[in-house]
């Protein structure tokens, strides 16, 4: 095992040689905390059944990981905080969940799946997101006496203006109003910040808040967050049109059918690369101050980058 000593204080695992295992280790961290904690059924079943189905259909995991990343700049005890973190998946999926039925984006597919109401029908599929969205608030206050009570209540805080009318809710409404319509970018940035970045950016945050970082870090790891959720957003649009429905697990040119705000659609397929790797720079910047600290995170922006799916 390589550890490396950064500043006399914090020990840099150095165990990954490179980030495609770093990832693949982080996920199967966070995938077997979830099927523990999923592993007592409860009744009634299909609510257990739905909710475990679009948990573990195969997402990235990118905004746990990315929570622990943050953490692991200042302490190297992650695993204390892998209740915060996969808080943070239970609510993504269920965002998803909700995102694909008939009122919102009516997708059939997910994850390389049938998308949860296709498979359990509507009605059930809109209480295991409210279950899962309920549920991760349970799961956040986990291991509570592990951490500092106003050290958990502002991470709380930071989680709840991510998803709420400040943030998800909020980019998600402006999204389905705005299809079909002609708007300008500075209503795309408000769509793509507040149902895409701003969950992200809280995920990075929260990590580093649950270390008990300085203001300077945690305001480095904002800027970070965001510009890392932006270009996310952006490449993402890129993908729904350059992937295969195979690829993304999700049906190809869905925006376009929809008649979706993106980037490509305002500004072409080129530009809108180019304003990724913009935001990419920016999101590594902010790190630069804190050297090999932000060795991973530094990594994870360049795998947003260059994603596939
Ligand atoms: C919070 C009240 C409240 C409502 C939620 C439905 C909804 C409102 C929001 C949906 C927002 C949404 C689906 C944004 C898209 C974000 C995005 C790019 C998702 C894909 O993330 P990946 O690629 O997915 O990380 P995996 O499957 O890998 O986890």
């Amino acid at each position: 095992m390589q550890q490396q000593k950064i500043n006399n204080k914090v020990d840099v695992n150095l165990t990954h040689n490179n980030l495609q295992t770093y990832l693949k280790d982080k996920k199967e961290i966070v995938n077997k905390f979830l099927e523990n904690y999923f592993n007592t059924k409860f009744s009634p079943q299909v609510l257990h059944e739905s909710m475990i189905y679009s948990l573990f259909a195969g997402g990235k995991r990118l905004r746990p990981i990315l929570c622990l990343a943050g953490y692991q700049i200042c302490k190297t005890d992650s695993q204390n905080i892998l209740p915060q973190a996969c808080a943070i998946e239970l609510i993504h999926t269920f965002s998803l969940i909700h995102d694909d039925l008939p009122a919102i984006d009516n997708d059939d597919l997910r994850r390389g799946k049938l998308s949860n109401h296709k498979k359990f029908g509507q009605a059930i599929a809109i209480l295991s997101g409210d279950s899962l969205l309920i549920e991760a608030y349970e799961m956040f206050l986990q291991n509570d006496e592990l951490l500092a009570p106003q050290v958990l209540i502002k991470a709380l805080k930071e989680l709840t203006n991510a998803i709420g009318t400040k943030g998800l809710a909020a980019g998600e409404t402006m999204d389905i109003i705005c299809e079909g319509k002609e708007t300008d970018e500075k209503t795309l940035e408000f769509i793509h910040y507040h149902k895409t970045a701003k969950f992200i950016q809280a995920a990075v945050k929260i990590g580093g808040i649950l270390a008990d970082a300085d203001s300077k870090t945690l305001n480095a790891l904002e800027c970070y967050g965001k510009n890392l959720g932006l270009a996310f957003q952006i490449i993402d649009d890129i993908l729904d049109i350059t992937q295969t429905t195979e690829q993304l697990g999700k049906p190809q040119g869905s925006d376009v059918a929809k008649k979706k705000m993106t980037y490509p659609a305002l500004m072409g397929l080129e530009k809108s690369k180019e304003k990724a790797v913009a935001h990419i720079k920016k999101a590594t910047t902010a790190l630069e101050f804190l050297g090999e600290k932000a060795f991973w995170l530094n990594q994870i922006a360049n795998y947003v980058l260059t994603r596939i799916n």
